[in-house]
């Protein structure tokens, strides 16, 4: 029988990831198998870890297994049982693989930038799907992601489209009124638990003009106090990887600005010139709430 898989991507898998394969899985006829192979980090909430949450964590490829891959498109980052040949459909909002990707399979390769790639499967629902009723496991993920991966709707790339699929979810989640407070809180509860292990699930080693740079994020409701508390730990954690340099972004939510820690003068110089970031020692404060994605763009 053939058999479709919905996956994402190999390294780490946050809640915009887990979303959109759970969600997506409920689009087709024949229901494709959600698999999801990396670890899941912080913004899969102990709470959302308990949802009834449906997916494989390995899969032996078939012959006639065909893939459709969400909220990634850079195929370095693909599960290695993925065969791309037989990838037949990419959602994603991460920018860079798309011409690639249409010359590949055309309109069925969807890379768009926008806040969030839920809002993307959430649209998709809606046009394949018209009149139906999502479930509201698959809501309720679709509502978070959307409000994380958009920081709380602060992020440069958030897009009316986002802010419309989030009003628009309303009338299919499950959630308590304060869930985005619970969410949040949850959260921020468990960096300070494991701190070193939250980091590591959101690192990314990354080439900032020619020099390879261990690059950290963590998102916080107040990185302040978390960097007063951890850049030691910080700092011994981005060394481990053994780059030529080492930066942690982490946007606050609170303050709707991000907190950069870095000793390389490199990085220094090049955030401060393009972002208009002053350095105080080794700690930044930029003007805006930017994710690393976005500061990958600016500086690249
Ligand atoms: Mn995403």
């Amino acid at each position: 029988m053939p058999k479709t898989v919905v996956t994402t991507g190999k390294r780490f898998c946050d809640i915009d990831g887990l979303a959109c394969v759970v969600a997506y899985s409920e689009i087709p006829q024949v229901r494709p198998i959600p698999v999801i192979v990396s670890t899941l980090n912080h913004s899969i909430s102990k709470e959302i870890r308990q949802w009834p949450l449906n997916f494989l964590k390995h899969y032996e490829d078939e012959p006639d297994t065909s893939y459709v891959i969400v909220d990634v498109s850079e195929p370095d980052q693909f599960p290695p049982f993925v065969k791309d040949e037989r990838i037949i459909e990419i959602i994603d909002h991460h920018v860079g693989f798309e011409n690639h990707w249409q010359e590949k399979i055309g309109e069925k390769a969807k890379i768009e930038e926008i806040g969030a790639c839920a809002t993307q499967i959430w649209e998709e629902f809606k046009l394949r799907k018209p009149g139906a009723k999502m479930s509201s496991l698959s809501a309720n993920l679709l509502y978070t992601a959307i409000l994380s991966n958009t920081l709380n709707f602060q992020s440069f790339w958030t897009t009316e489209r986002d802010k419309k699929a989030f009003e628009e979810l309303k009338a299919y989640v499950n959630l308590p009124p304060n869930w985005i407070s619970i969410y949040y809180l949850d959260q921020e509860r468990e960096i300070y638990q494991k701190p070193e292990v939250v980091l590591k699930n959101d690192t990314k080693i990354q080439t900032i003009k020619g020099m390879k740079c261990t690059f950290g994020q963590i998102e916080l409701y107040n990185s302040r106090d978390f960097l007063k508390q951890f850049s030691g730990l910080v700092e011994s954690v981005l060394k481990e990887y053994g780059s030529e340099a080492w930066i942690l972004s982490s946007p606050c939510i609170s303050e709707g600005r991000n907190y950069l820690f870095t000793k390389n003068k490199t990085l220094k110089d090049l955030i401060s010139r393009v972002l208009q970031v002053s350095f105080e020692g080794n700690v930044g404060v930029t003007r805006k709430i930017w994710t690393r994605k976005e500061i990958l763009q600016k500086i690249q």
